[in-house]
């Protein structure tokens, strides 16, 4: 959002007063590990679900800006999946070019926001971490961009209260050298349970059992590595599924998604949806309907990221600019009736992914962000869903040309199943 007003600001235009409120001490929101869990150093809760072995699951040629390329970043081909630290550094060497860090108060907590309809303003009350200091500012315009994968959603299992080894949920998860020559659960068939039961079995689980709800993964697995259905109950460390087989298992990691929670916002502005690709509520998929003043930038799942929150941001700024007219209520709500819609006609994951290309398209049109091969990149998407399918403990060893430069990247020196070592420094190594 801050690199969207920086690019209309050193193009000439006259930007607005701009304050970003950041709890964490740096930026990089998912991106900027933290090896606490729970409540950080000053009670508060732990944002990132981030874990220390974690590589991009998606190519980076899906998800690179567009205005800042991974060649112009690292200054030559790099592979296609790279590890956190080197994806948080490419988002960090982004806006440090920019020069936007000006704009943020790191260290501080945004604990309420409330809108008065007569001065058509917020108030925003927040709190500096390390004094305590309150303080309580107005704005016309509020976006929130604090992301939807911090408040994990927990469920219960019957017997579970008594389970006797190690259990957590995705969010909590730091890392998975632990899990070695444990039998394993993962309870979940979406991303996390198929990344953390990858990364179980990378770094030599006994074995790896994942329990889905509706549908299973489908991979072929490697030995060691299989699917049940949902879960009965748990006895001790037995884990009885319902189909009646049953597991003896060390370590349950509970891989159920997360909510729309937003502990700052009222009632009335706070987004309340399941994770999918077009919430309901929000126009064009950022405008909060119910008070188009109010912003949400990433609010949806996705399979574009960093190039989508990218268009989305361009678009955000160019209503508050008012470069872009705001459409009446009636037009908001046909334009929201048109496109979920279509969502909810939606099939399978490839049909989301192209809707969402669709969408992204549409946000570019609007904007001066750098139009780029956005079909391209749909096709990128598909033919990691294919890659995927051929070779699920590989994938992460194939390459991608990208749309933005036309570079091939190039495989990384190591097997992903091989590389123990996931730092920015090792990456760039040009040898194994
Ligand atoms: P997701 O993608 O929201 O998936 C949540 C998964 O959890 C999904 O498989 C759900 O099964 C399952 N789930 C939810 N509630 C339950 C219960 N009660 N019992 C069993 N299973 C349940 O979350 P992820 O954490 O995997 O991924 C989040 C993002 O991280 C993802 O978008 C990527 O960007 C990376 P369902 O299929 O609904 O039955």
């Amino acid at each position: 959002m801050l690199r969207a007003f920086e690019a209309a600001r050193q193009a000439g235009a006259e930007i607005p007063e701009l304050v970003c409120y950041e709890k964490q001490t740096d930026w990089g929101g998912q991106w900027n590990y933290s090896w606490r869990t729970g409540l950080d150093g000053y009670g508060e809760p732990v944002p990132s679900s981030m874990y220390r072995n974690l590589w991009s699951n998606g190519p980076k040629e899906g998800l690179e800006f567009a205005d800042y390329s991974f060649d112009e970043h690292f200054g030559r081909p790099v592979s296609s999946y790279p590890p956190r630290e080197v994806l948080w550094d490419y988002i960090a060497g982004r806006v440090e070019k920019s020069d936007v860090r000006k704009y943020i108060r790191f260290e501080t907590a945004v604990r309420w926001v409330s809108y008065d309809a007569d001065t058509e303003q917020f108030s925003v009350t927040s709190q500096t971490l390390p004094t305590a200091a309150d303080s309580t500012e107005t704005f016309d315009y509020v976006v929130v961009a604090s992301g939807h994968f911090s408040y994990p959603n927990f469920p219960t299992f019957a017997g579970i209260e008594t389970f006797p080894g190690m259990l957590t949920h995705a969010h909590d998860f730091r890392g998975a050298e632990g899990l070695k020559d444990q039998d394993v659960l993962v309870i979940g068939s979406s991303y996390s349970a198929e990344d953390i039961g990858s990364q179980a079995y990378k770094m030599g689980a006994r074995s790896v059992t994942a329990s889905y709800r509706t549908q299973p993964m489908g991979y072929q697995w490697p030995d060691g590595f299989s699917e049940r259905p949902g879960i009965e109950r748990f006895d001790g460390n037995t884990v009885h599924f319902i189909d009646g087989s049953t597991k003896d298992v060390d370590a349950v990691i509970v891989c159920t998604g997360y909510l729309h929670k937003y502990a700052y916002l009222p009632e009335d502005l706070g987004l309340r949806s399941p994770n999918n690709v077009y919430p309901d509520g929000l126009y064009r998929g950022v405008v909060w309907n119910d008070n188009p003043k109010l912003f949400y930038v990433g609010a949806q799942d996705q399979w574009f990221t960093f190039n989508m929150f990218d268009a989305q941001a361009w678009y955000v700024r160019d209503l508050i600019l008012g470069r872009s007219a705001m459409p009446d209520r009636s037009e908001r709500d046909a334009s929201i009736a048109e496109w979920r819609k279509r969502f909810v006609a939606l099939a399978d994951a490839a049909d989301e992914i192209r809707f969402q290309g669709d969408y992204v398209q549409d946000l570019v049109n609007l904007t001066d962000y750098p139009q780029f091969d956005v079909d391209g990149v749909v096709e990128i998407f598909l033919a990691w869903k294919n890659d995927k399918a051929a070779d699920i403990m590989g994938y992460r060893d194939y390459t991608y040309t990208s749309v933005m430069t036309g570079t091939r990247s190039i495989p990384h020196h190591t097997r992903w199943m091989d590389e123990l070592d996931d730092s920015l420094e090792r990456y760039l190594q040009t040898s194994g």
